[in-house]
């Protein structure tokens, strides 16, 4: 039996039927060669929209209403870093609001400074004095998240929070779990959430019986996995 939710079932699913995730050999950012590849960019029809925000909404609600150290903070604005979170944040920010009663607001950023009209990289709410969740798509080794969570400390924002469709599970730049060093980066109650893990991904092969899948993530995760 899976010991995955049904809204996790979904997303690998989904993602498989159009492509968003591969098994095979794929090099990443960080150099390092994978076993699958995870392409949010994808997801890209109402419908698998729908469903993808509708996982991070549910990941979202669950977690600010989790008891004790678990729990993610309260926050004021979705902030969703360009390209591809920009988005899954919109998408997201809506869902929260039809289907949990949450309201927040959204922001994003641009990769090009404006130097005409509103100016600046930031769009959407203000994030000064804010308390901020960033959604992003995937984390590896934590290099992109890092800079977003930069960007908006220097824009005046808090963020109290990460949450990614896909966290890879994966040992980050001072060797430790990437999760990790990103939660002590945050300080405080910080807290990194995701919809799907890579042991997810392993409990998903193992029940579709793909065992040289298995074995491969398996190695792979050897060398670039978190052990604890
Ligand atoms: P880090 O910056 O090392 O955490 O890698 C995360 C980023 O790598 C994502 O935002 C993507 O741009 C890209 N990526 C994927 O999209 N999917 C994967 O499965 C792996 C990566 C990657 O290159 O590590």
């Amino acid at each position: 039996m899976s010991s995955l939710d049904t809204y996790q079932v979904q997303l690998v699913d989904d993602s498989l039927s159009v492509g968003a995730l591969k098994f095979g050999s794929f090099t990443l950012k960080s150099g390092r060669v994978s076993p699958y590849f995870f392409n949010a960019g994808l997801i890209s029809t109402g419908p698998l929209l729908n469903s993808l925000g509708t996982a991070y909404a549910h990941t979202i609600a669950r977690a600010l209403s989790t008891p004790g150290s678990k729990r993610l903070p309260a926050f004021d604005v979705l902030f969703g870093p360009a390209y591809k979170g920009i988005s899954l944040a919109a998408v997201t920010a809506v869902l929260l609001h039809t289907q949990h009663n949450i309201d927040v607001g959204f922001a994003y950023d641009r990769k090009e400074a404006k130097d005409h009209g509103e100016g600046g990289r930031m769009v959407g709410v203000p994030v000064v004095g804010k308390r901020v969740l960033i959604l992003d798509d995937v984390m590896t080794a934590g290099t992109a998240v890092h800079g977003a969570l930069e960007m908006i400390r220097k824009a005046g924002g808090d963020v109290v929070g990460v949450v990614m469709a896909l966290d890879r599970e994966e040992i980050g730049h001072e060797g430790k779990s990437a999760v990790k060093e990103l939660e002590a980066e945050l300080g405080g109650e910080g807290r990194v959430l995701a919809i799907l893990h890579m042991r997810d991904l392993m409990a998903w092969l193992r029940d579709k019986g793909r065992y040289e899948d298995i074995e491969r993530m398996q190695e792979y995760w050897e060398q670039f996995g978190v052990k604890e």
